[in-house]
């Protein structure tokens, strides 16, 4: 009999308040409020996501375990008192004395448990000298574990359907989650220079899902069980492979199923496979790092980012553009050019975050040899505070902090709240998609999914699953309404409010007369950020530069699949990561 019980833990909350564990600034356990729509104040969206490696992990071995997800301190002790044989916990840098604490009352009080580390953080070079553990996983953990407890490694890997967001707001009004993520592979082959999710995983892309048919069947589980329709991808490149993302779309296609993608994607591999591409397979906001007005990346070169976005914005997909400051050239003028330049490419979102070397990237290991690395405690490492190498040009940490507040509160004032520019772009790539397609009809275009364009045939096709996707693009696009009212209530200036303003127009031109209910949605809302904006001027007199929110702790057991002990023990074909034994 199988004896072993895995804990698997996140690290503990609560998250985003500094104390002898964590920080305040840049560690809300949130994407958008955190790093992208920070100093947005009211209209900034508020979602929060599982720990999806854990799921997965505990998803996928022959042990039997339980998920503990964003335990407080006396959850994480409560559940050890279950009796466990291991307990294996994901972190990254930045929660490093989180872990320390775990893994120390771990050892104090049952010392006869096992401590397995991964994700991120593992990357810390002096790791063992910080926190005592056993094993560490330093790369990709399903088959890492599955060799740790001599599990077939070559299974096929089992994807867990998992609810996404676990919370989400707007304007202070909670929704009901209505959707899922999808990690289809982790890595990235492209390995720039400064990227850690590329190195981490040795420039490899290493899948766990074998295709786009399997990425699909994990959107109709989730259909079926959560009823969801919209997925966010963690892929760090997902169009590159596009052989997955053609096969997403053939199988959506053949059975009608316009599901929607919120994804990463670098620009060369948008411009490969196009935006009509995008708009077929449903890609609703895309992540693209253009990092600086310089274009150092290979995979920047060459495009004008400006035209791409412009494109991608008619067509109706929401451009995230992300940015790095305090590199090497940036001085007190550049830094604001490279700022201004960003905002100027006129995308929905703009993430800033500063310049971080990570342990094992070649950025950290050329500063390194330059004598350039700062000693700056890892709890202060996550990009939004005192950079932890030594720039050229700006020495005083205060500098570091305060650049990169200025850069998100220089982007609301001259862009405006960006659920305005969502709702903009979501309502135009709705008509542009019904002109479009009324204009294919007209000249008998189809799809040509080999070249991944429209082509003239002699007669017209029907395109039924265009038409199910021109009705979700429609849905979608309703969705933002209401969020337009409290937008104009609470812009930041008499542009911002002008901007809204026409796009309440636009809407009102485009969807006829509005429904009762859009409208009474649209005061539920508006009342709502008026208590909302009240929480977040209490929360500044107290000295926090907003509402700093909470998941809620979220547990899962598993049985553990005994079929991966069926198999002998092969040599797996995946490259598995060096172990970093320690004791
Ligand atoms: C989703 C996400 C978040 C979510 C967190 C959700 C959560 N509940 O944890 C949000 C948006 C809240 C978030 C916030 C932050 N994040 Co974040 N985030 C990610 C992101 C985009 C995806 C991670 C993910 O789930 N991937 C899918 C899973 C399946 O892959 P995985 O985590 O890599 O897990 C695999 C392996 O690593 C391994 N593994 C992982 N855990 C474990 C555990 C064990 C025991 C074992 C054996 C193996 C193992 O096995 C898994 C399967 O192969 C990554 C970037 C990326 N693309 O990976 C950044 C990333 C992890 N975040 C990062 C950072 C720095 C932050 C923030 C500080 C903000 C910021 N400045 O960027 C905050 C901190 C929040 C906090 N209080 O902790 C960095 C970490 C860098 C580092 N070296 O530590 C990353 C890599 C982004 C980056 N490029 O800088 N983040
Ligand atoms: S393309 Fe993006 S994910 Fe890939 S290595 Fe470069 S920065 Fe990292």
């Amino acid at each position: 009999m199988n004896e072993n019980r895995v804990l698997f833990s996140s690290v503990f909350g609560p998250y985003g308040v500094r104390d002898e564990w964590g920080e305040e600034l840049g560690m809300q356990m949130e994407l958008l409020n955190n790093q992208v729509t920070r100093q947005q104040g009211v209209h900034s969206p508020r979602q929060s996501y599982l720990s999806f490696a854990l799921y997965l992990l505990a998803e996928n071995i022959s042990v039997q375990s339980t998920v503990l997800d964003f335990p407080r301190w006396d959850d994480f002790t409560g559940e050890l008192e279950h009796g466990y044989t291991h307990v294996a916990i994901s972190f990254i840098v930045p929660n490093v004395l989180k872990v320390k604490r775990m893994a120390e009352h771990i050892r104090l009080h049952y010392p006869g448990v096992k401590i397995i580390l991964g994700g991120y953080g593992t990357i810390i070079p002096d790791l063992e000298k910080i926190v005592p553990h056993d094993e560490c996983c330093r790369g990709e953990g399903v088959r890492w574990f599955r060799k740790y407890f001599g599990d077939d490694q070559n299974a096929p890997i089992v994807h867990p359907v998992l609810k996404n967001p676990v919370y989400n707001y707007i304007y202070g009004m909670p929704s009901k989650s209505r959707g899922s993520a999808i990690f289809p592979g982790v890595g990235c082959e492209n390995g720039c220079r400064f990227c850690i999710t590329s190195h981490m995983f040795k420039k490899e892309h290493i899948p766990l899902l074998a295709g786009g048919r399997e990425v699909f069947e994990v959107c109709q589980r989730a259909e079926r069980k959560l009823g969801a329709r919209n997925f966010m991808v963690l892929d760090e490149n997902f169009l590159r492979h596009d052989k997955r993302a053609r096969e997403l779309l053939d199988e959506m296609t053949k059975s009608i199923r316009p599901y929607t993608f919120v994804t990463f994607s670098s620009a060369e591999n948008i411009r490969r496979v196009g935006a009509d591409f995008l708009v077929r397979l449903g890609i609703s906001r895309i992540w693209v790092g253009v990092e600086s007005k310089r274009n150092l990346h290979d995979k920047t070169k060459g495009i004008d980012l400006k035209e791409l976005f412009k494109e991608l914005r008619s067509k109706g997909i929401i451009v995230l553009a992300s940015t790095i400051l305090f590199h090497d050239h940036h001085d007190k003028d550049t830094i604001r050019e490279e700022i201004d330049w960003v905002i100027d490419l006129d995308t929905d979102l703009v993430q800033f975050m500063n310049y971080h070397p990570w342990p094992t990237t070649p950025l950290y290991e050329d500063l390194d040899k330059e004598h350039r690395l700062k000693k700056v405690h890892y709890r202060h490492q996550h990009g939004a505070a005192e950079l932890n190498f030594v720039h050229p040009n700006f020495q005083k940490p205060a500098d570091h902090e305060n650049y990169l507040r200025h850069a998100f509160r220089h982007n609301y004032e001259r862009s405006g709240p960006s659920i305005v520019n969502m709702a903009k772009t979501a309502l135009t790539g709705y008509l542009q998609a019904v002109k479009d397609y009324e204009e294919r009809q007209a000249q008998g275009s189809s799809w040509n999914a080999e070249l991944l364009r429209y082509e003239k045939n002699a007669m017209p096709v029907a395109d039924p699953y265009m038409l199910e996707r021109i009705k979700v693009m429609k849905n979608e696009a309703m969705r933002y309404f209401p969020s337009l009212l409290p937008a104009l209530v609470f812009g930041p200036n008499a542009r911002s409010r002008m901007k809204t303003l026409s796009v309440m127009r636009l809407y009102s031109k485009a969807m006829g007369r509005l429904k009762g209910t859009d409208i009474l949605k649209s005061l539920v809302l508006t009342a709502s950020a008026f208590v909302e904006f009240g929480r977040i001027l209490i929360s500044r007199v107290k000295g926090h530069e907003g509402i700093i929110r909470q998941p809620e702790v979220n547990r899962v057991e598993y049985p553990g699949d005994r079929s991966l002990k069926e198999n002998p023990l092969p040599q797996g074909s995946f490259l598995l990561n060096a172990k970093c034994r320690v004791n």
